[in-house]
């Protein structure tokens, strides 16, 4: 006899998705690939065993659908992202799409039909670990997709849209699965808090009120490669010398205001010989805040010190910005519901923002969105240590029920 209605084949779910993987060490499943294609269609699978119609869509999301009972009844959408950074957990992302798919499993046991359809969507790209820029899955469902995004390139320096083809879907086409406005009365997002917030206040749920705006920017350094031995040290153009002292300013700058964080978390220095001073420094900026503003002053601010830095170094710098998010409130209508739901459990709760980003931030150009957190375990994620409990998953999953079954539009 299973210990839970919903947790014990949402555990054993998300553990098999977690074995979909592109290394047989560590979690990583990104956008375009073969991984991609087979956690798909290991979650299609499970939609259409739970009554739902499936769909692979233009952008390469899967969209399950479980009909209201009348045609016009208006769509519910809840769901997150399959794909994953690099060494990943295998919660973030998943449980949002795992979760509102028990809820329709429960419904289809039960016969039971809503006066709204329930769509269930697990988004690709939302992480943006192959090609940089992220949420195209999201971007075009909200109809906001940048076919500039076409153009990144991966590690081998395939494009966005070449992988696009070679998965089988059309790049002019991405754009095609565009929802249009009014077409979604509210999307509903179950994530991990991916912070120590509310294991810190002892609580298992909470309502996001806001989610962070980030930008990602990639910064290259051009200096001059030499050989380490000969040229005296101070007569080099040593471009990873340069980055390095970017790299402390960016944490210098953005350490000490409230929910301003700068994060350079990928760094290659070129030809990457020991006997050669690196002639070239690749790296990635990531800036985020609860405002907007506060991100751009920050953000301006790091850039007018890489261009001081190169100045006295005498090393050029090239960046190009690869995303950007606006910071997104969440609809106090659907966060009063969110609580309510909560409270039905028998539970306490609180509210609070997300520095994270997330689909529900792209789709709110199309509709109220809202999102509900679940503890992780010492907050930690994008980490194969992400661990979370099988009661809140359980708590959790009961919780978006309630939600999804006493769901009215809101305006
Ligand atoms: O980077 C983020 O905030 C999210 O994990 N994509
Ligand atoms: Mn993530
Ligand atoms: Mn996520």
């Amino acid at each position: 006899m299973p210990a839970f209605r919903f947790a014990d084949r949402m555990l054993a779910q998300l553990d098999e998705l977690g074995r979909i993987s592109e290394s047989p060490d560590y979690l990583c499943r990104t956008f375009l690939t073969p991984e991609h294609r087979a956690a798909h269609e290991t979650v299609a699978q499970w939609m259409r065993e739970a009554g739902m119609e499936v769909e692979h869509d233009s952008a390469g999301n899967l969209v399950g659908r479980y009909a209201g009972a009348t045609p016009d009844a208006p769509v519910l959408m809840s769901g997150s992202h399959l794909d994953t950074v690099r060494n990943a957990g295998k919660y973030d992302g998943m449980l949002g799409v795992i979760a509102p798919l028990a809820c329709v499993a429960d419904l289809h046991r039960r016969g039971v039909r809503l006066p709204h359809t329930i769509e269930v969507v697990g988004f690709a790209n939302e992480e943006g670990t192959r090609f940089g820029a992220s949420m195209a899955g999201s971007r075009a469902i909200a109809g906001t997709f940048d076919p500039a995004m076409l153009e990144t390139k991966d590690k081998q320096g395939v494009s966005m849209g070449e992988a696009y083809r070679a998965f089988g879907l059309d790049p002019a086409q991405v754009g095609s699965c565009a929802r249009r406005p009014g077409s979604i009365a509210a999307f509903m997002e179950l994530h991990i808090e991916q912070g120590p917030v509310l294991e810190n206040k002892g609580l298992a749920l909470g309502v996001v009120t806001a989610i962070s705006g980030a930008r990602r920017i990639r910064v290259e350094i051009t200096g001059l490669a030499g050989h380490a031995g000969t040229v005296p040290m101070g007569q080099r153009q040593d471009a990873l010398v340069a980055a390095a002292e970017i790299v402390t300013y960016v944490e210098t700058r953005c350490t000490g205001t409230e929910t301003l964080v700068g994060t350079v978390g990928m760094m290659e220095a070129l030809p990457g010989a020991m006997n050669v001073i690196p002639g070239k420094a690749v790296f990635s900026l990531d800036i985020r805040a609860a405002e907007d503003s506060v991100r751009d002053a920050a953000a301006d601010d790091v850039f007018a010190e890489i261009a001081r830095v190169c100045a006295r170094r005498n090393v050029e710098h090239k960046l190009t910005e690869l995303y950007r998010s606006t910071a997104t409130p969440c609809h106090p209508g659907l966060m009063d519901a969110a609580e309510a739901a909560i409270k039905t459990q028998g539970v306490p709760t609180m509210r609070l923002p997300s520095g994270a980003g997330h689909d529900a931030a792209t789709l709110a150009p199309l509709c109220p969105v809202a999102m509900i957190f679940m503890r992780c375990t010492r907050g930690i994620s994008h980490n194969p240590l992400e661990a979370v409990l099988a009661e809140d998953v359980e708590l959790a999953t009961a919780t978006l029920l309630h939600f999804i079954e006493n769901f009215h539009p809101v305006n």
